[in-house]
């Protein structure tokens, strides 16, 4: 017997792209792309660093609110991944707030190359207004959606896995489609099941005899 392929991480060699403030600056609407999306502090960059393996990819903070761009991550020339804006704290203004509105809606209804979308939650405060709205935009537009419960180290296996339980109920009693995984960047938990997903959307995934 052949010993088991190795998994191979695609996305280490992402490298920035670009970042856009609207539409019109996203790159070409072509080939295959992945949205990464959370309200600000939900451990988006954290996820985006710990799938890629490359802990200096996305700008983590722990001032809320300060990515303001739809940045682009380039996984090879018809690939990518977009780590789109939060705004789910009261300190950005309601202006800035109404403007990625209508971004992120027009974004998720015209493009393309959208396969998927990965929307964090911090775990312990899942299923906020600002992911209704996300998770309803995706079913709306036909856009596979996958949520990563965040930070689940902060909490017992016995709370993380009623917490995925729990969410799982909610979004069937919203009637929406998505997918749901606890996720711990620092412990790596989870970034397998998440690269596992990518591969699939993005074209990737091999169909192996498993
Ligand atoms: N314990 C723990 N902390 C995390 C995790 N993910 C993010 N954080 C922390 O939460 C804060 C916000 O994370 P960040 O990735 O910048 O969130 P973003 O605003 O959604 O991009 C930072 O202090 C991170 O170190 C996680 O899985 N576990
Ligand atoms: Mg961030």
């Amino acid at each position: 017997m052949s010993a088991p392929k190795a998994k191979i991480n695609y996305y280490r060699t992402a490298s920035f792209l670009i970042g856009a403030n609207h539409l019109e600056q996203l790159p070409p609407d072509i080939g295959a792309e992945v949205a990464f999306a959370g309200r600000s502090n939900a451990g988006k960059s954290s996820a985006l660093n710990a799938i890629t393996d490359n802990g200096s990819l996305a700008r983590t903070s722990k001032t809320p609110g300060r990515t303001q761009m739809i940045n682009y991550f380039k996984i090879d020339d018809e690939r990518r991944l977009a780590d789109l804006p939060g705004y789910g704290f009261a300190k950005v203004p309601v202006a800035v707030k109404k403007h990625w509105e209508g971004v992120l809606e027009g974004y998720f209804a015209d493009r393309q190359s959208l396969k998927g979308v990965i929307l964090m939650m911090d775990i312990r405060h899942p299923m906020k207004p600002f992911d209704d709205m996300m998770l309803k935009w995706c079913q709306e537009s036909g856009v596979a959606a996958h949520v990563l419960l965040t930070k689940a180290d902060k909490l017992k296996s016995g709370a993380t896995k009623s917490s995925v339980l729990k969410v799982r109920k909610a979004l069937k009693e919203l009637g929406l489609s998505a997918t749901v995984q606890a996720f711990s960047a620092p412990k790596k938990d989870g970034v397998e099941q998440a690269r596992n997903l990518l591969d699939k959307w993005l074209g990737f995934a091999e169909d192996l005899d498993e």
